[in-house]
């Protein structure tokens, strides 16, 4: 998603950032096409004004202008402002303590992805050590109870299920049984209609009282574009919405939607779902967002925590490295054993390049890092300096040698290939970027 903005900002970005003066005219120029860009993104029209219009008032100011980095400045008024339109910091749920009940009503039109949203966020919130308990309150659709069933079975989460028409006498079963049995989250899956239509709201309405929602979540497809707009002011008139998940962000879709979601509704995207699995939920970072939005990847947190741990002659020669493509498993074992002092894990893992801002603490498989520690140990420093040689029955013995197996050899290998072509264009695309936010040189 967002591919077609990103190619735009990317190209005028390294149109303007090299330039050691710039004119307002060129300002002028690069924020025209920016605008293009946005429009054609589908992005709202009264949100694209609000957003070049001020960038143009801030980037013509003599201040940029007349610096030393003109480009770099111009760079970093736009990403601001985008970080700004997304909505700046992350707003994550807001829960009840585990003592208590917390509710969450799934709000949105059909086949928006509420039944699979209420799955993955069980199995993200279960990760996160809540006891969650599904809830169908869908008994519209004929087949909803049994999808959200189905799902649950996957999630290994609990379902309250019951043979009615009557979701209000569903929801308030299920808050007594969970008070039973020590459920301290209850997803509440709902029905979705076409279109907006009243019968639907009163629904709605209805359950939410009885539930009393902590936080009642709008499902948007974020395909939908510009309409998801008006669909979120419509339920949030009605019903409170208190965020948005915006789903199939991993789809071909233009991406105006998530845009200008924040800045007209004032509704913070909370999650998005990036495919159909139920590990395909992330939380929505509004910076990182922007970061791949303007094509600068995630090198700029990269760039940003690598600076706490190297000098900047090490970064540099990392980065060189990166670029030569002559980073080898040696670097990415010391990586890992030079940022593991750094205590946590997260900080750990956003170290090592191609990993940065990338990673959410509760996405992170610590088995699996040990395992890839005592991978690299179990090769030769040889074979770390020079992965290709590696055969397959080095391979098995590698395997032999860390306790793993091969497969998860070959899973290691691969994903460092990737890693490291991934790494490489990063840095490419980084040009100036650098500099800006405090790394580099
Ligand atoms: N690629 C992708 N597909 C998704 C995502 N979320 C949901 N889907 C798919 O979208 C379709 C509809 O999802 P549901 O969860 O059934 O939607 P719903 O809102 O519950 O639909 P109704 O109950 O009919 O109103 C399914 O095929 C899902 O697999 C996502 O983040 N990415
Ligand atoms: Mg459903």
């Amino acid at each position: 998603m967002l591919e077609k903005i990103t190619e735009t900002f990317s190209d005028v970005f390294r149109t303007i950032a090299g330039k050691a003066t710039i004119s307002e005219k060129n300002v002028e120029d690069a924020l025209e096409r920016i605008k293009i860009a946005l429009l054609e993104a589908d992005v709202n029209v009264r949100v694209v004004r609000r957003f070049i219009n001020g960038a143009l008032e801030e980037a013509k100011g003599e201040k940029v202008l007349r610096s030393v980095s003109p480009g770099e400045q111009f760079v970093k008024i736009v990403y601001d402002r985008m970080v700004a339109l997304l909505g700046d910091e992350r707003q994550d749920l807001v829960l009840k303590g585990t003592d208590t009940q917390s509710v969450i009503l799934l709000l949105g039109l059909q086949g928006s992805g509420k039944t699979t949203t209420a799955a993955k966020l069980a199995v993200h919130l279960k990760k996160k050590g809540r006891k969650v308990l599904l809830v169908a309150c869908d008994l519209v659709r004929p087949a909803a109870v049994e999808q959200l069933t189905v799902l649950a079975g996957q999630a290994e989460v609990a379902i309250h299920r019951e043979d009615t028409r009557d979701p209000v006498q569903v929801a308030r079963n299920a808050m007594l049984r969970a008070r039973r049995e020590g459920f301290d989250t209850l997803i509440v899956d709902t029905a979705g209609r076409l279109q907006i239509d009243e019968p639907l709201m009163q629904e709605l309405m209805r359950v939410r009282d009885a539930v009393q929602p902590v936080e009642s979540l709008l499902v948007a497809d974020a395909m939908t574009g510009q309409s998801a707009v008006d669909i979120a002011r419509a339920f949030d008139e009605r019903i409170g919405v208190t965020g948005v998940i915006l789903t199939k962000f991993d789809s071909d879709t233009r991406g105006g939607a998530a845009l200008s979601l924040k800045s007209i509704t004032g509704k913070a995207i909370k999650f998005i779902g990036v495919s159909e699995r139920l590990d395909g939920l992330e939380p929505f970072y509004p910076d990182r967002i922007a970061n791949r939005i303007l094509g600068m990847g995630d090198i700029v947190s990269l760039v940003e925590k690598a600076q706490q741990v190297y000098d900047q002659k090490e970064a540099l020669e990392l980065e060189r490295k990166i670029s030569q493509e002559s980073f080898t498993l040696q670097d990415y074992l010391e990586q890992i054993q030079k940022v593991k002092k750094m205590g946590s894990v997260k900080s750990m893992l956003e170290m090592i390049p191609g990993l940065a801002g990338q990673i959410d603490e509760d996405q992170i498989n610590l088995d699996e890092m040990k395992h890839e520690e005592a991978i690299l140990l179990s090769m030769t420093k040889k074979e770390r300096l020079n992965h290709l040689i590696i055969g397959p029955s080095r391979r098995s013995r590698i395997a032999r040698g860390s306790g793993t197996s091969v497969a998860e050899v070959n899973r290691l290998l691969k994903k460092f290939e990737k890693s490291r072509t991934m790494m490489k264009k990063m840095v490419k695309n980084k040009g100036a970027m650098s500099k800006l936010f405090g790394g580099g040189a």
